[in-house]
């Protein structure tokens, strides 16, 4: 039936249920998530309606948690991908017992302040393990948390990390493109330990799912490697058996429950206008009179609590007796685990990034940023447990596997290197999934351009405020030959526009240690270091202070007072010191800033910035996009780069062939002064 159409007059009889009990407690989140939605005037009720069942079962028989205890590192992971029905996280956090989530959260749902937000949101209460709401975010991340506790598992030891990754989705998150490469990933890995409950109800926004969709989801997760189930999403006793089931297979494990959206509803249930508006007050008296729930808003009867409250309570025992093998652990085995998952960046660490920094100072390599990043990499790797790099099949060109990593393989979850194959999306979600279980700094590459494919990704990861390291190189017209399709030229731009995301684009070897020790250094903030392909000189000779820290620096001071200033960031920089050399020939005194992280820089003080900036006119240097760049030349600048899609031809052909030359900032900057 379509949105469009009438319900039938008479609702159908509801299904009995295997267990009065059971569907008592269900109802519970039913009747809290139709009456939060109605308070709030929006929202979505027929989700929490339909999944009840399966997540009464699940986190009262089977989800290994403690809410006194909630960031317990060895809990089980439980992901809402369909973040839409976030009432009902919500109802179990509140009626499990997370002291984040009294009564009074859920009765401002999606109000200013309230912990409950239109979507769940990481951070505003204990047992919200990642942000959802873009559909198919949740399936991605939940691999990168699965493939985490692999990960963590073959380091300490099963008796500290032994956990699953339970994933509730829809048929959004299914359709999405990005649930294919994380499902087809998972299913290499045989991730056996992530289970995805799949709330097959036919019923999407626009109507049912037929009008646009006709395969057979569960033959897909067959075909890659999943182990699969069909069962009824209300028969309690079949979705007890399902996870006992998905718990010993091998594989990674999809249970397809077909569900009723909006179950008990008498005329809207099963029907798409369940899905994201409010049931209405004469909807909500009939679902509560075929419910048998006698009980008023928000109020839920005290042996229901009680029982929701022991389900709460079952994992005490566990978290206490998890905690006692940590502090029975080897000395040297407890110390160690404990630093990892504390993300401070250990003392070893920050002696290699100093002694590769100084090695680049003091031998001036002219050398492309990737490399100097790979660089950078050989020597942070050995020293930084919880580092797991990766690429999205272009590992050779983004330089981002260290000598001494080794592969993580099914099987095998020793390794520290990943190959994530041609998934760009999938690499970043998982990323975040890793960083926010904890225990782990992802770092992963692609080209600059292909930011594109996995920018939904980014945002989250920023949104968040997860430290994820992304590898994007060949960051300009600069790499040549691949032509436009590959030659980024709005990425910057798009990026910079992201609140909470570091972008950085260094100039030389030392910029680039530089401004993986700063990544590093962000534990609440993603980074994107955007890397040449081409080599670039040394400009910084001198040792110090981190100087990308500030954002942009005086790299070179104008001989005499400025009458120009240079703007530059990563390759152009060179082109900047070129002119600046030619400016002084003609008796022009140029001065030359490099400006690896604005958000950094946007960061520093008044006085810092106007110093830095001077009050001369000014030319920016990029080969990219000038969007943006405004703001920094103001109407009287002038700007350097990009008007355009790029070109296939080498690198020495493209620059002069956009003007992007010493010769057309002298040029610019004559005009200028
Ligand atoms: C990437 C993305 N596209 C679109 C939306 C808007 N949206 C939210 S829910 C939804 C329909 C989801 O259908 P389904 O997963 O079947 O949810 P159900 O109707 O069962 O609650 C859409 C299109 C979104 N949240 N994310």
């Amino acid at each position: 039936m379509s949105a469009s159409e009438s319900p039938p007059a008479t609702a159908p009889a509801l299904p009995a249920p295997r267990d009065q009990h059971l569907r008592r407690m269900a109802n519970t989140i039913r009747a809290l998530s139709m009456d939060a939605v109605e308070a709030a005037k929006s929202g979505h009720p027929g989700m929490p309606m339909g999944m009840a069942d399966i997540a009464t079962v699940l986190w009262g028989q089977f989800l290994k948690f403690d809410p006194a205890d909630p960031t317990w590192p060895d809990r089980d992971r439980f992901i809402l991908s369909n973040g839409h029905g976030s009432m009902l996280l919500y109802s179990l956090l509140h009626l499990t017992g997370y002291a984040d989530m009294p009564m009074s959260e859920l009765k401002t749902f999606r109000q200013l302040g309230s912990r409950c937000a239109g979507h769940p949101e990481r951070g505003h209460a204990a047992g919200i393990e990642v942000t959802t709401g873009p559909l198919g975010q949740g399936i991605g991340n939940s691999v990168g948390m699965a493939l985490a506790e692999r990960l963590l598992a073959a380091r300490f030891g099963q008796e500290l990390v032994d956990h699953h990754t339970y994933v509730f989705c829809g048929d959004g998150c299914l359709m999405e493109g990005i649930s294919q490469e994380a499902i087809s990933f998972a299913g290499h890995l045989r991730l056996s330990k992530l289970i995805l409950f799949w709330d097959d109800n036919h019923i999407s926004i626009d109507g049912p799912t037929a009008l646009s969709r006709n395969e057979d989801e569960v033959e897909r997760f067959d075909a890659s490697g999943w182990h699969t189930q069909r069962i009824d999403g209300h028969d309690t006793d079949a979705i007890a058996d399902a996870i006992r089931k998905a718990q010993q297979s091998d594989r990674p494990s999809l249970i397809a429950c077909r569900t009723i959206i909006a179950f008990g509803a008498p005329t809207k249930a099963g029907t798409a206008a369940a899905h994201g508006s409010p049931l209405g007050k004469d909807e909500i008296a009939g679902t509560r009179e075929r419910l048998g729930w006698t009980a008023p808003p928000f109020v839920v009867p005290p042996d229901l609590i009680d029982a929701w409250r022991k389900v709460g309570e079952r994992g005490k025992n566990t978290s206490a007796a998890w905690h006692e093998r940590l502090r029975k652990a080897d000395a040297e085995k407890r110390a160690a685990f404990e630093a990892i998952l504390s993300g401070e960046l250990p003392q070893s660490a920050r002696d290699a990034l100093a002694a590769i920094t100084a090695k680049f100072i003091a031998e001036a390599p002219k050398t492309a940023t990737r490399q100097a990043s790979g660089s950078v990499l050989d020597a942070l790797a050995p020293a930084l447990p919880g580092l797991i790099g990766g690429s999205a099949d272009l590992t050779p060109s983004n330089n981002t596997k260290a000598k001494s990593q080794t592969i993580v393989a099914r099987g095998d979850f020793a390794g520290s290197y990943i190959h994530y194959g041609i998934r760009e999306h999938g690499m970043a979600a998982a990323m975040n999934g890793m960083a926010a279980h904890g225990g782990i700094i992802p770092y992963g590459g692609t080209f600059l351009v292909f930011t594109d494919y996995c920018r939904p990704s980014i945002r989250l990861s920023a949104i968040m405020g997860l430290r994820v390291i992304y590898v994007m190189t060949h960051d300009s017209i600069g790499l040549g030959e691949d032509g436009p399709t590959h030659q980024p030229v709005e990425q910057l731009a798009a990026l910079r526009a992201i609140p909470h995301l570091q972008v950085f684009r260094p100039a030389d070897a030392v910029e680039t240690a530089e401004c993986w020790a700063l990544a590093l250094a962000s534990g609440d903030k993603p980074s994107i270091l955007a890397l040449t392909r081409q080599p670039v000189a040394a400009q910084r000779r001198a040792a110090g202070e981190n100087r990308s820290a500030r954002g942009a620096y005086v790299l070179a001071e104008a001989e005499g007072a400025r009458r120009v200033t240079l703007l530059a960031t990563g390759s152009e920089i060179g082109i900047a010191m070129t002119a600046r050399e030619q400016l002084a020939t003609k008796g022009i005194a140029a001065a030359v800033v490099s400006m690896p992280c604005w958000a950094l820089f946007e960061a520093q003080d008044e006085a810092y910035r106007r110093a830095v900036l001077g009050t001369a006119p000014r030319v920016a240097i990029e080969a990219a996009a000038g969007f943006g760049w405004d703001r920094y030349i103001g109407e009287r600048g002038c700007f350097i780069g990009m008007h355009g899609f790029g070109a296939s031809a080498p690198i020495e052909a493209l620059y002069p062939h956009f003007g992007i030359t010493a010769e057309a900032v002298v040029e610019a900057a004559q005009a200028l002064i």
